[in-house]
């Protein structure tokens, strides 16, 4: 079991558990997050999801391990986008609660909730780049919408984190809290929305995100993020991450 779950006041709290690897994103994980949050968001008792790593890690990205010899065809077979898709359909809100890193799939799956609220020391990052391919799971589509696209450029381009004090000055977290202090203000106002109607709090959800999301064309990135394993790059990138090196890129 990669997620543990619980239930109090009409909130479910969904917790990622890979410690041992800052949470990264297995398609095992994947698979069992998208089911659970289906599950309670189904559930009459729930009204308000959130969702949470470790100190260390919400989630570190995607797992490098498992791609690193994917082909293109291996990753269309593998399917993964509906497990995000799934996730994307949730009807209720959904509250992230970072501390630690949210890189690459990490930030991409809290941006797949609809607020984020943050610890001190937490950083928002999509280093992809750095392993030879792009963001795959909305991270030159929806990150553009809430920091800018100059700043969407530099992050995706260049790979490099930003703090959670930067993160919430350009719209990416609604809060910042000192650290230790991140779950509970996330379930507070997980609490705080649960006591609200159930209809009305699910039909505003989904007008803001129509809005906030509209023309974002995820099948566009998913197909280049796609064609980059077909690039010698790619598997330079992840075979050097794993093996602990810089990585030589070579534009094939
Ligand atoms: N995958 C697998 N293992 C990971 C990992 C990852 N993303 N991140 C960390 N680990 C593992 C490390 O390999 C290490 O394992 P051992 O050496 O202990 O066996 C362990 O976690 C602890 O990490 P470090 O020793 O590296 O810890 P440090 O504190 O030194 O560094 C770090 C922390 C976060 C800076 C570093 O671990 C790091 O750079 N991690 C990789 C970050 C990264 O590149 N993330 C982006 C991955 S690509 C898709 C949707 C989304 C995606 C793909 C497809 N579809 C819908 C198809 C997303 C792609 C990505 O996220």
């Amino acid at each position: 079991v990669n997620i543990e779950t619980t239930v109090s006041d009409q909130v479910a709290l969904v917790r990622l558990h890979r410690p041992e690897v800052l949470n990264a994103l297995s398609l095992a994980l994947m698979e069992e997050l998208a089911d659970r949050l289906t599950d309670f968001d189904r559930d009459p008792d729930v009204r308000v999801i959130v969702l949470t790593g470790d100190e260390r890690a919400f989630a570190a990205g995607a797992d490098i391990k498992e791609m690193a010899d994917a082909t293109p065809v291996e990753m269309i077979r593998r399917d993964q986008f509906a497990r995000w898709d799934a996730i994307r359909r949730v009807k209720k809100p959904l509250i992230a609660a970072v501390s630690g890193y949210a890189l690459g799939g990490g930030l991409e799956l809290a941006m797949a909730c609809d607020i984020i609220v943050a610890a001190e020391s937490a950083r928002f990052g999509q280093p992809e780049i750095k392993i030879g391919v792009m963001p795959g799971a909305g991270g030159t589509q929806i990150l553009p919408r809430l920091v800018g696209m100059g700043k969407a450029m530099e992050m995706v381009l260049t790979g490099r984190p930003i703090s959670a004090r930067e993160a919430e000055r350009l719209g990416l977290v609604t809060r910042v809290v000192p650290d230790g202090l991140c779950l509970d203000e996330a379930l507070a106002l997980a609490r705080e929305i649960a006591a609200m109607p159930p209809l009305a709090v699910q039909h505003a959800k989904e007008a803001i995100r129509r809005s906030a999301l509209a023309g974002v064309d995820l099948a566009f990135e998913r197909k280049n993020f796609t064609l980059l394993f077909g690039s010698e790059d790619q598997r330079e990138g992840m075979a050097a991450f794993l093996e602990k090196r810089p990585p030589r890129f070579t534009g094939r």
